[in-house]
């Protein structure tokens, strides 16, 4: 038996949503084009592929309005099964976008008793994603935005968001649940302006929580895409600030709507930096995948694998490419000048700022400096198309 070395194992920490195995092809123009799974029947199909967990919404495996009862059942048999098949439940997240009650928001709706109605449904989601052990708790503020601008006064609607999710903290540390919260940012759609766009944005709103130490972000490949901005700047900044706690990868078009592509289907180049990205730093979360089989497919299968795969074979790329001699001796061209002023700038004191105004630099050598840049980009070229 020859083996495969992109074989999946449990220790790739790759998981899915069930929301991405259940979809049955639906779009805005037309009907479902397959069944919708069962939840056994995703997870089965999951543990069968060597997936380490999943990540779902309270509605993906308890019935929205069931009774106390009905959600017991639901869960018991849904802990067996994971037992069962060896399969974690990684992430969980609050479904605060498909009812109708959530049509001009959820957080940030202007009705009070919609907001409370909200943080009542993600409160009973957190006493699910503590059964189940779920670490990671995503918001996505798929309804949080608006189309009429005169409708809602963006800092008020700041301030009820941030309300909330203050509260949310609290039930967690008051219930000493070991859950962090992740917020997911995305431009538009389903709204035509969605609040907290992007990574940064994200970041400068924890900044104003009163737990910010609780929070980060889960940022999702096709949603910086879809804002048409750089994937890898993107996550590094989330990265950067330890706030990066889970992602969701697949892949998209720039700038248009939410396709939510297979990862690595649309660019390559992209998907290998994200991957380097996680692999050189050591990102130590959950590989993610959030994305939809082809409306064309009749079962989710062969998208679950081509995630995993591509995945495995971009982290086999990533390696090349640090082993690679040419492309390691042009980094160390690029980045090994001036050894002597690596730590000038350092730390501010004093007696390194007088050192600072008393250094000469010679403008023309500096700028007169190569950079190889044609070559090193031919050489991922070159990786990523197996001939390097
Ligand atoms: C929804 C959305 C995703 C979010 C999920 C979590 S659900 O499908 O498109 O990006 O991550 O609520
Ligand atoms: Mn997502």
């Amino acid at each position: 038996m020859s083996a495969d070395r992109f074989a999946v194992k449990k220790e790739d920490r790759f998981v899915f949503g069930i929301w991405c195995l259940q979809n049955r092809g639906r779009d805005p123009f037309g009907d479902q084009t397959r069944p919708e799974l069962s939840v056994t029947e995703c997870l089965k199909g999951l543990a069968q592929r060597n997936a380490y967990g999943f990540e779902f919404h309270d509605n993906d495996i308890v019935p929205f309005g069931c009774s106390a009862a009905e959600r017991d059942r639901h869960i018991r048999e849904i802990k067996k099964l994971m037992a069962d098949l060896n399969i974690k439940a990684t992430m969980a997240t609050t479904n605060l976008f498909y009812h109708p009650i959530f049509k001009d928001g959820a957080f940030t709706s202007t009705d009070p008793a919609i907001r409370a109605f909200a943080v009542q449904k993600v409160m009973n989601c957190l006493d699910i994603a503590h059964e189940m052990e779920a670490k990671v708790f995503v918001f996505w503020g798929g309804r949080e935005g608006t189309e009429v601008d005169a409708s809602k006064d963006p800092i008020e609607a700041a301030k009820w968001f941030r309300e909330a999710l203050n509260f949310l903290c609290e039930y967690v540390l008051d219930r000493d649940y070991d859950i962090k919260f992740a917020l997911e940012p995305k431009p538009n759609e389903p709204r035509g302006d969605l609040y907290l766009p992007t990574v940064g944005s994200i970041l400068a709103f924890i900044a104003t929580l009163d737990h910010p130490e609780m929070c980060g972000v889960n940022p999702e490949v096709a949603h910086v895409k879809m804002s048409g901005l750089n994937v890898y700047h993107e996550f590094a900044q989330a990265l950067d600030a330890g706030k990066l706690l889970d992602v969701h990868l697949n892949d998209q078009k720039p700038l248009r709507f939410d396709q939510d592509l297979s990862f690595a289907s649309d660019n390559l180049k992209d998907a290998f930096f994200l991957a380097k990205l996680l692999e050189d730093h050591r990102y130590e979360g959950t590989i993610g995948f959030d994305a939809h089989p082809y409306r064309s497919e009749a079962d989710p299968w062969d998208f679950v694998e081509r995630n995993m795969r591509n995945y495995k074979i971009l982290k086999a790329k990533v390696q090349q490419f640090n082993e690679n001699k040419e492309i390691q001796q042009l980094l160390a061209e690029i980045h090994g000048v001036n050894p002597d002023l690596r730590t000038i700038l350092g730390r501010y004191s004093k007696e390194q700022a007088d050192k600072l105004r008393q250094t000469a630099f010679d403008v023309d050598r500096l700028t007169a400096r190569r950079l190889p840049y044609e070559r090193l980009d031919q050489l991922v070229t070159e990786v990523l198309l197996g001939v390097a």
